[in-house]
């Protein structure tokens, strides 16, 4: 019989061997990660309920290996094979993120594995972005863009016909997932030569340093590679004490009991050196894309718990003023902490008021007799009578304000544009040549699955 390696195997495969080779091109993403160990560990020991709470939810295995990558395309054509090429390591577009509106010319979604096992074998995910060139207003320009994005193929010749090979049979062998991995890196690998001029180089770079970062390259490098901290003002902290620039402001919520969300910061992109394909000589120059992420995941918010979270995130900027930066950080630190008092911090309080999503789970000991059929109406009742118990579910997304701020920190606060644009998720939907899955229902789906699989556990009993 025909051994398939699973798709988990492969994806977690592919994002060693990613950790691998960009710590190789920027070795501060090493050093990052020592830290991140460092303190994860320390606040485990520290935090013997947070410690507990990874163990039921199946995610303190998963922490050592946990990350997330960023790349951003040129075209369509690319985005529709990188949705097939994820689909070989079981990961799915979920979300539509629109940047638009925050001054960044791309529309994004992110792949990643969907089920709850499968996240808790390997969480890895990668952000990815599609560049709108149909926003650039300098049509002698964009078509130059075009010319270029038209003659590029990101990926190798074997991986494409790999992955054709996993659509027709359902699967890969060893040896096919083990070419598979290696071909596929390739297309995210820095390159020094870049395949255009450098006075085109400079043309791109003048509309959007993101235009430039495309275009200009022969593929998709991977940006950045984050690894997931349980607490990021500590690693911030050590970051700023070791002399890693780290950007000022923590984006997304503030530090809190039970953390909601994701909170990412990041430290300033590295300089590179760049060959440019000059018609007559070799131009050397240099540009800088790539920097060093952090984040720390909280539980998953309800559309009801999002939309207060976005309320609280536009006052609290509204009250600053201006956009938060390296001058106002401490101010904004502040007026954030005020503004999500209002937002409750108990796991209990978020359960109770429909804020946030959770895993049920039967609590042994406690559990209530089958004196009549429980149903999710009785829900309040067991959870205060301790036959049921809850964990958060980790937030596995993004945010769009958040994913803003990282963009900008390092292309350039100058760079902000206002496009006039509305939000296009068909269009984004066509290019992709799929659907994205909705991440609420996502989570809804979980929290339902194991609230009926309590309630069936206790009226059996
Ligand atoms: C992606 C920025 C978004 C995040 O963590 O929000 C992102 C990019 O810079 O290409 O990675
Ligand atoms: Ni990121």
């Amino acid at each position: 019989m025909t051994h398939w390696i699973s798709t988990n195997e492969i994806r977690s495969r592919f994002s060693a061997l990613m950790s691998d080779m960009y710590q190789n091109e920027v070795p501060l993403y090493g050093d990052l990660i020592d830290l991140v160990k460092d303190i994860n560990q320390s606040t485990l020991e520290q935090q013997p309920t947070l410690h507990s709470q990874l163990q039921h939810t199946g995610e303190l295995p998963r922490l050592s290996q946990e990350r997330h990558g960023a790349i951003r395309l040129g075209t369509a054509a690319e985005l529709n094979n990188m949705r097939r090429v994820f689909a070989v390591m079981g990961m799915h577009p979920v979300g539509y993120y629109d940047l638009v509106p925050s001054g960044v010319p791309v529309h994004s979604t992110a792949f990643r594995a969907i089920e709850t096992a499968d996240l808790n074998q390997c969480p890895f995910r990668v952000f990815t972005s599609l560049l709108r060139l149909e926003l650039i207003a300098d049509e002698q320009l964009r078509t130059l863009a075009e010319q270029a994005l038209a003659k590029r193929q990101i990926f190798s010749d074997k991986a494409l016909a790999l992955t054709a090979k996993f659509e027709q049979n359902g699967g890969l062998v060893e040896a096919d997932a083990q070419d598979f991995v290696q071909e596929v890196l390739e297309t995210f690998r820095w390159h020094t030569d870049a395949p255009v001029s450098k006075s085109l180089y400079q043309a791109l770079h003048d509309q959007h340093r993101l235009i430039a970062d495309v275009v200009a390259f022969k593929g998709p490098h991977i940006n950045h590679l984050t690894p997931r901290t349980l607490d990021i003002d500590a690693v911030q902290h050590n970051m700023l004490a070791r002399g890693i620039p780290a950007k000022a402001i923590v984006e997304g919520p503030p530090r809190r009991q039970c953390p909601i969300l994701l909170r990412q910061t990041s430290f300033k992109a590295l300089q590179e050196n760049v060959n440019f394909a000059d018609a007559d000589q070799l131009a050397q120059g240099s540009h800088t894309a790539r920097f060093g992420e952090i984040e720390q995941r909280g539980v998953a918010l309800t559309p009801k718990g999002r939309a207060r979270y976005d309320q609280l995130l536009q006052q609290a900027r509204s009250l600053l003023g201006r956009s938060p930066d390296d001058s106002n950080a401490v101010e904004y630190v502040r007026i954030l902490e005020q503004t999500f008092q209002a937002f409750p911090d108990t796991y209990a309080d978020l359960q109770a008021e429909g804020l946030a999503y959770f895993y049920y789970f039967v609590n042994a000991t406690a559990a209530s007799k089958a004196a009549h059929t429980w149903t999710t109406a009785d829900v309040a009742t067991l959870l205060a009578n301790g036959s049921l118990s809850i964990e958060p579910i980790v937030y596995e997304d993004f945010l769009p304000v958040s994913a803003a701020g990282i963009f900008q920190s390092n292309l350039g606060e100058a760079n902000q544009t206002d496009y006039a644009s509305v939000s296009n998720q068909a269009l984004f939907e066509q290019s992709l040549g799929a659907q994205v899955h909705d991440e609420m229902q996502l989570y809804q789906s979980l929290e339902q699955q194991s609230l009926a699989a309590c309630l069936a556990q206790l009226n059996k009993q």
